[in-house]
């Protein structure tokens, strides 16, 4: 088998002779950075990448003949993973790649982030603060990958809207229309009444649906809690009167679009009329994230308390919930992952959202 060795200015123009000499079949066996003396060239040019390659149809007649031992084969899956996810990886950033090289072993972690729908921008700078883009770095992998996993959960931010105390606990959950808001409700409802023995009121405030209220009725009469409706800001005070001794009032509203401004202002007026009553905005996960942040943004107005992300369970991009705490800081409250009630909901912790991203 004959070993080539490939050098250039850049990775894409190292590769590009690779293919250009080798065909599109070659195997990259390794690719490192240069270091200043290294890198000149006869000419007086400066080849920053080298790239060690072999033509694809040598690779394969390898493989038939060799006698491998297990570990030598796991060695060449791991490098074949590594080359898939470099090639996947370049044709995204050349730029990123060169700061990559100092450290190939993050590559494939930065892969992961990017295929879980982390923003590049924000792989880039958690890869960056966890200090694996520093030449020379010489951390042991784990170390690297622990830093940086690290760094994203810093991000992360949760809350318990529910956790036990004295006082009444008064929630409202608002968000975009069909993200989960009554089933979300229904699933909570269960929970604190069957599960953990807490008194439980409703009232839904979505005056826009004719029999916007059956479906929440129809749970609430099998478990026995008592249910209003409330139109008006009348309404809503003499339902909260009604339902003084409940340990916990859910609020499900109206979804609307974040795009009507005027509804919105409707509902702030509503939910803000009591100081007691704190918002939570539901988002579903499979939405794109510049949906994501304009609902997250025009929601704002209700200044609500924590995130409610929905849907988990219809994406494998969660990374959006990462880039949206990025960009507008909320603690997450709790997560849902399918339709069933009461099962598909789960209280976030910074540890469950990080793994969401990663399975
Ligand atoms: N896959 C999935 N579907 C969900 C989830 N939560 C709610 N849904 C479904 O989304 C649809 C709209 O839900 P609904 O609660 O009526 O949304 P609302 O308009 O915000 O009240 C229904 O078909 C629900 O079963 C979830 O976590 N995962
Ligand atoms: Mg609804």
């Amino acid at each position: 088998m004959q070993v080539r060795k490939f050098r250039a200015g850049t990775i894409q123009e190292a590769t590009n002779m690779v293919k250009r000499e080798l065909g599109s079949e070659a195997l990259i066996l390794s690719t490192q950075r240069l270091g200043k003396e290294k890198g000149r060239s006869k000419h007086g040019r400066r080849d920053t990448f080298e790239i060690y390659a072999i033509p694809g149809d040598a690779h394969r007649g390898t493989e038939k003949h060799s006698s491998c031992s297990s570990d030598c084969l796991s060695d060449v899956k791991s490098d074949l993973m590594n080359i898939k996810e470099t090639l996947f990886l370049l044709s995204r950033s050349q730029h990123l790649m060169e700061d990559l090289a100092a450290n190939p072993e993050v590559i494939g972690l930065y892969a992961k982030m990017i295929r879980s729908g982390i923003a590049e921008a924000n792989a880039h700078s958690f890869l960056n603060s966890g200090g694996a883009l520093e030449e020379n770095a010489h951390s042991e992998f784990e170390d690297l990958h622990e830093r940086v996993l690290q760094e994203i959960l810093k991000v992360i931010d949760v809350t318990d809207p529910f956790g036990r105390s004295k006082d009444q606990t008064i929630a409202a959950f608002v968000g975009p229309t069909g993200v989960g808001k009554t089933t979300t409700v229904a699933k909570l409802m269960a929970n604190f009444s069957l599960k953990q023995k807490r008194s439980v009121g409703l009232i839904s405030i979505d005056n826009y649906r004719i029999g916007a209220m059956e479906q929440l009725k129809t749970y609430a009469s099998i478990l026995g809690v008592p249910c209003f409706p409330a139109f008006t800001r009348s309404d809503l005070q003499f339902a909260l009167k009604r339902l003084k001794d409940k340990d916990v009032i859910l609020i499900d509203t109206a979804g609307q679009s974040h795009y009507d401004m005027q509804r919105m202002e409707e509902l702030a007026r509503l939910v803000t009329s009591n100081s007691c009553i704190n918002c939570h905005l539901l988002l579903s996960a499979a939405t794109n994230e510049s949906e994501m942040d304009s609902a997250a943004k025009n929601f704002g107005m209700l200044n609500f308390n924590s995130y409610i992300f929905t849907k988990a369970d219809e994406t494998k991009a969660r990374g959006v919930i990462i880039n949206q705490l990025l960009k507008l800081k909320k603690p997450v409250s709790f997560i849902t992952t399918g339709q069933r009630v009461p099962e598909d909901i789960f209280k976030a912790t910074r540890t469950k959202i990080l793994n969401l991203m990663f399975q």
